[in-house]
């Protein structure tokens, strides 16, 4: 399976402010939030996981087994808690965050040596790429 591991820094993010406003996020946090180019560091070991997001503003930081239902606490984004499972899909890491938001979830692979990055709430779907350090 493909490896995560490392420093990557953001590129592109479309449709980021639309995404957190299907999360309810308030419009000053949309504001700031979607101004930022956050880094993803991230430290995989086999099927474990820590994905640190981290940017000027405020960070975030996930921690999961892949095939292991987790709790998610989504604190200092849209503050909901899930029942989040990452599985592999081929080569790509696909999350569901199962809670009040219908049809929540992530998408992570690596293409071309960028790391890509898709995250969906409802009808939204924002599309991230991130370069290696
Ligand atoms: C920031 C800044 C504060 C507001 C919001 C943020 C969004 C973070 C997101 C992180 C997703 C992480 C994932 C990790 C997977 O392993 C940048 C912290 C809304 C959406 C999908």
């Amino acid at each position: 399976s493909t490896d995560f591991n490392g420093t990557w820094n953001m590129v592109s993010n479309d449709n980021f402010e639309a995404y957190m406003a299907a999360l309810d996020i308030d419009f000053p946090t949309r504001k700031i939030a979607n101004l930022l180019k956050p880094q993803k560091v991230i430290e995989q070991k086999g099927d474990s996981f820590i994905v640190k997001t981290l940017s000027t503003f405020r960070n975030y930081r996930v921690q999961f087994t892949v095939g292991e239902e987790f709790e998610e606490d989504t604190k200092g984004l849209d503050n909901r808690k899930c029942k989040s499972l990452v599985t592999w899909v081929s080569n790509k890491l696909v999350c569901v965050q199962k809670g009040e938001k219908e049809n929540r979830g992530w998408t992570h692979w690596v293409e071309d040596g960028d790391l890509h990055l898709e995250l969906h709430c409802s009808d939204q779907v924002c599309k991230q790429v991130y370069r290696k350090v």
